[in-house]
């Protein structure tokens, strides 16, 4: 037991420059602070992560409806609190208080209950037995909404897959700076920068993209020694108009878009397809992994937004192989919980992530761990990306004594 004895929100920061909410929460002997971050090429299934856009309002709420309940209650009870944040708010989904400030206060519960029983949140969260660190998974390449001027395909990413921690954090790392050097010598004289997530943004085009980040894959892994392979999350919903897939060369019907994705993961060998259909188009998603669901991970992002009855679905018609979790598209950590365990028992992988716009929170690092997640998607360098991939390394230490 782990009474709360105070409970503060504040509005602070974004890596994107907005404002998003922070909670402290202070039980007799824990404490645990947590940021919520935010998306740009967010889900249309989302819950919303402010009330009305606005971060105030969340801060009012908190104030006013939700501080004066958690006050007394035992910080170890979590589906307790958490089942109170939604009666609190009442909507379907988190419009009143907002998402960010639901899932901040339910992480910081978590983060208090844990420190009040002296173990890190990795084991508060996963038990005893958790003994491995997903795979980090880093964006090299953008985007979409997440920069001016890039690729169609939001992120083109690698997954180092060593046994190891410390190294895969590192393979990544050195895999976007060749690219960097690589996009400096091929495209002399032009400006070259980096997106929300820190990938590099260039005037390239999608098929040259991937050429680029696969030739990468191959050089950096003969040189680490063990494997980096490619990955890409398309984000397709957000150029999906009237019924085509809009890219900036060419139109794709709904099934010109399937045999396109399927033959990228057949040229490529792409370890992880995120998001590759619209979210709403279940039947494209389904003929696709019986297309390539043997040879790559197809994971549902906006398609599920970590939403349980959206991946009942999903599991029901063999959408996917794999889910994205991000705590922040559902609003609490039991929702969060639930869904990672419906997704393990039929047997579809799960990758944690991070949102475009993040804080140096580190919560996500542990709850991979926690989540026995596949892979961890939190870019590959950036501060308030490698707060999470350093933690992964602090992990692994604490791990191995
Ligand atoms: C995604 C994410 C993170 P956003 O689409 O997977 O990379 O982007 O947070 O903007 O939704
Ligand atoms: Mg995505």
């Amino acid at each position: 037991m782990s009474l709360i004895e105070s409970a503060v929100s504040r509005i602070i920061l974004d890596s994107r420059g907005n404002a998003t909410v922070e909670v402290e929460i202070i039980t007799e002997n824990g404490y645990g602070m947590v940021a919520a971050p935010s998306g740009a090429s967010t889900g249309e299934h989302e819950v919303q992560a402010f009330p009305e856009g606005s971060a105030e309002v969340s801060l009012k709420a908190f104030e006013d409806d939700v501080v004066p309940q958690l006050i007394g209650m035992d910080a170890t009870e979590q589906k307790v609190i958490d089942a109170l944040l939604h009666q609190i708010d009442g909507t379907p989904n988190f419009s009143r208080i907002g998402g960010n400030l639901a899932v901040a206060t339910s992480l910081a519960v978590a983060r208090a209950a844990a420190t009040a029983q002296g173990v890190p949140l990795y084991r508060y969260v996963g038990g005893s037995l958790v003994d491995t660190i997903p795979k980090p998974l880093g964006n090299l390449i953008g985007g979409g909404r997440h920069a001016i001027g890039g690729t169609d395909i939001q992120e083109f990413l690698v997954i180092s897959t060593s046994g190891n921690a410390q190294k895969n954090v590192f393979g990544n790392a050195k895999a976007h700076k060749m690219v960097g050097q690589a996009l400096k010598e091929r495209l002399p004289g032009t400006a070259i920068g980096r997106g929300d997530e820190g990938a590099w943004v260039a005037a390239l085009s999608n098929e040259d993209a991937l050429a680029l980040l696969v030739e990468v894959c191959d050089k950096v892994s003969s040189e680490v020694g063990f494997n980096i392979e490619p990955a890409l999350d398309v984000a397709a919903s957000e150029f999906f108009v009237n019924g085509r897939y809009r890219y900036k060369d060419k139109e794709l019907t709904p099934d010109q878009q399937v045999e396109f994705m399927a033959d990228l993961v057949d040229r490529h060998g792409l370890h992880i397809l995120e998001d590759p259909l619209d979210q709403n188009d279940f039947e494209g998603y389904a003929r696709l992994t019986e297309l390539v669901g043997n040879k790559t991970l197809v994971v549902g992002d906006d398609l599920y937004v970590t939403n349980k009855e959206r991946l009942a679905k999903g599991i029901e018609m063999g959408a996917t192989n794999a889910i994205l979790i991000k705590p922040n598209q559902i609003g609490t950590l039991t929702d969060t919980r639930d869904t990672v365990e419906l997704a393990r028992k039929y047997g579809f992988e799960t990758v944690i992530s991070h949102r475009s716009a993040e804080t140096p929170d580190d919560t996500i690092a542990h709850l991979g761990v926690a989540f026995g997640s596949h892979a961890i998607k939190t870019g590959a360098v950036g501060g308030e990306r490698i707060a999470k991939l350093n933690e992964l390394i602090r992990i692994e230490e604490d791990m191995e004594v």
